[in-house]
C-alpha cells in the first residue's frame, strides 16, 4: 500500500521534526542560562574594603574612558598625598588613570574641561585609585601646575 507507507513516513517525519524541535529549544535554552550563572558568580569590581585615604584634586581632562581606557586627569601637586605607611609624600603634577567608581560618569566632559575630583586610594590588596566625584570648574580657571610642595624624598 503506498499511500499508507506514505502516511507513516509523514508521520514519523513529523515526531523526527518534534524531537528536533525539542532538542533545539534545550540547546537554546542551555545557552542563555550558562552566561547568566556565569555573570552572576563573576567577582565584585569593588572588593577592595574602606579606602587607605580619599584626596580633592583639580586638573583638567586629558582623555575621557574609553572601553580599553580609564579617565586620564592631569592634575595639580596634591601636597598631602600620603604613601602606604601613611607618611605625607606628596604628589607632583602628572597625567594619571583614574578608574570611576561604581555610578559616577563623565557626562558633559570633554578633553580640555577643568575639573574638580574626589579621588579614592586602596593600597592592599594592590595599589587602586577610584574618581568618586568629577564637577566641572569655569572654563578659565587658573590651575598651578607647578612642583609640588612636599616633604617627599
Ligand atoms: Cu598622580
Amino acid at each position: 500500500m503506498p499511500h499508507l507507507r506514505l502516511h507513516r513516513s509523514s508521520r514519523e517525519r513529523v515526531v523526527i521534526a518534534f524531537i528536533s524541535l525539542a532538542l533545539i529549544v534545550a540547546g537554546v535554552g542551555l545557552l542563555v542560562v550558562l552566561p547568566a550563572c556565569g555573570r552572576s558568580s563573576a567577582p565584585t569590581p569593588t572588593a577592595k574594603g574602606a579606602p587607605a585615604a580619599t584626596y580633592t584634586a583639580r586638573g583638567t581632562i586629558d582623555a575621557l574612558p574609553t572601553p580599553s581606557a580609564d579617565l586620564s586627569i592631569r592634575h595639580e601637586p596634591i601636597p598631602e598625598f600620603k604613601d602606604k605607611d601613611g607618611k605625607v609624600i606628596g604628589m607632583g603634577t602628572m597625567i594619571m588613570p583614574f578608574p570611576l567608581a561604581k555610578g559616577v560618569t563623565v557626562d558633559g566632559l570633554a578633553v580640555g574641561d577643568v575639573v574638580e575630583f574626589e579621588f579614592s586610594v586602596w593600597w592592599e590588596p594592590r595599589v587602586a585609585y577610584e574618581v568618586t566625584r568629577v564637577t566641572k570648574l569655569p572654563a578659565g580657571t587658573a590651575l598651578n601646575f607647578g612642583p609640588a610642595p612636599t616633604g617627599g624624598r
